[in-house]
């Protein structure tokens, strides 16, 4: 089977090549380079660099004797999207440049996943709007157009519900009105600009399924952390894009950097805010059961991709028990929160449709941290304090 993943350089994209490629898919990867080039924009540094995807697909190849196709580009080019569909495409780094024909598969990962970035300023948001509606919007045609069966895996988040007074469903909600029942998307309030793009993308990828019976597994995500996954094989070379700045990092990625360079942890207002989190490797196996057991054609099938819930506060202390079983004097910081959101909340989503269809979750324990931790420390002279905390406002 011939899986193509969209966004194949960032966090999630390359440990997904790296994992099908194990499993004997063939594997193309496309990316313009945008996380890596939105970083170097604003200046906010990564824990350790990390190799082109062409270098990276070569060191894979030369491990494995497996072949990554690599390809270069926009996605928000119609022809080029086009081009991964039709043949036309020209790679950037290949052992074979035939074309690997029609995908079966689809791994949508193209988009700006960052909430802080899309609200920097007008620039950022309108680069949010127009990058993830437009490869969305682009891949929805391709698909219309030259391959109506392929299946998509379109990454969405659990950010599009919010944090609604009420249960949240797997997406859709039964509703009963006036005497009269009916089954809609589940409502859907962001609470950022980036989140809002999920949402619009949600509505247009409906639209596209109803009209044109496509095949689409949508996983709302929550916060993932991690940095190993099981093909890296400790070999550094081929780690992912790891982020620990308030812009590009996310919340148990920037606590155990944070711990590790001596700077109190960064709970933003009382910490009460609740998300779902998942491990890396849950991610991965996350989209290779939905790849194995695909939606079917005119269904717009949603999973929430969660394993558990914490609160940011409880997160920062469990940062801090495994912090100090490691002899770290980790503080808590309680900063003016720079986000419009509920520190106090209802939080109550549903998670086990992922689990009916094969995924064995894994929880986040002191092992697993402690785990982070040490792979962190070992990088620890390039951390960057001064892009921990910088305040982009809601
Ligand atoms: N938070 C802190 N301190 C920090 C960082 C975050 O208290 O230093 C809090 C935030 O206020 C928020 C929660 O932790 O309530 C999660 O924040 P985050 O930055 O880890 O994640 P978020 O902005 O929600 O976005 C991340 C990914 C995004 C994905 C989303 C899933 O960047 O691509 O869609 O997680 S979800 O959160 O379920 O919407």
């Amino acid at each position: 089977m011939h899986v193509l993943i969209l966004g194949g350089d960032g966090y999630l994209g390359w440990p997904t090549a790296m994992y099908f490629s194990k499993r004997g898919y063939d594997v193309t990867v496309v990316d313009n380079y945008l996380r890596r080039n939105n970083c170097t924009a604003i200046d906010v540094g990564m824990l350790y660099p990390v190799p082109t995807l062409q270098a990276r697909a070569k060191l894979w190849y030369e491990k494995t004797g497996r072949e990554i196709k690599v390809v270069i580009g926009d996605l928000t080019d119609a022809e080029l999207m086009r081009s991964l569909f039709d043949g036309r495409v020209t790679y950037s780094w290949a052992v074979n440049d035939e074309f690997t024909g029609v995908p079966e598969t689809v791994i949508h990962y193209a988009e700006q996943p960052s909430a802080p970035f899309s609200l920097i300023d007008y620039k950022t948001a309108n680069l949010t709007v127009s990058n993830n509606l437009l490869v969305t919007n682009n891949l929805m045609f391709a698909l219309k157009d030259l391959s109506p069966d392929t299946h998509v895996v379109h990454i969405g988040t659990m950010g599009e519900y919010g944090t609604p007074n009420i249960d949240i469903e797997e997406g859709w909600i039964d509703i009963e009105h006036k005497g009269r029942q009916d089954r809609f998307l589940f409502p859907r309030q962001a609470g950022s600009l980036y989140h809002t793009t999920k949402v619009m993308d949600t509505d247009l990828i409906w639209f596209c399924v109803r009209m044109w019976g496509l095949r689409v597994t949508n996983l709302m995500q929550g916060p993932v952390y991690g940095l190993e996954t099981h093909e890296t094989e400790g070999d550094e070379r081929l780690y992912p894009i790891f982020n620990y700045d308030e812009v590009f990092g996310t919340i148990v990625n920037r606590f155990i950097t944070q711990a590790v360079v001596g700077y109190p942890l960064t709970v933003y207002g009382r910490g009460g805010q609740t998300r779902g989190y998942l491990n890396i490797n849950d991610t991965l196996q996350c989209v290779g059961k939905s790849v194995e057991t695909p939606a079917k054609a005119g269904e717009f099938r949603i999973f929430n991709q969660i394993m558990e819930t914490f609160t940011a506060l409880e997160l920062a202390e469990f940062t801090q028990r495994v912090g100090a079983n490691l002899g770290y004097d980790v503080q808590i910081d309680h900063l003016d929160n720079p986000r419009k959101e509920a520190e106090e909340h209802y939080y109550n989503p549903t998670y086990q449709g992922l689990i009916d269809i094969g995924v064995e979750p894994h929880y986040l324990t002191d092992e697993v941290m402690a785990g982070m931790f040490r792979v962190v420390e070992r990088y620890r002279g390039n951390i960057r304090k001064d892009v921990i905390f910088r305040g982009v406002k809601w």
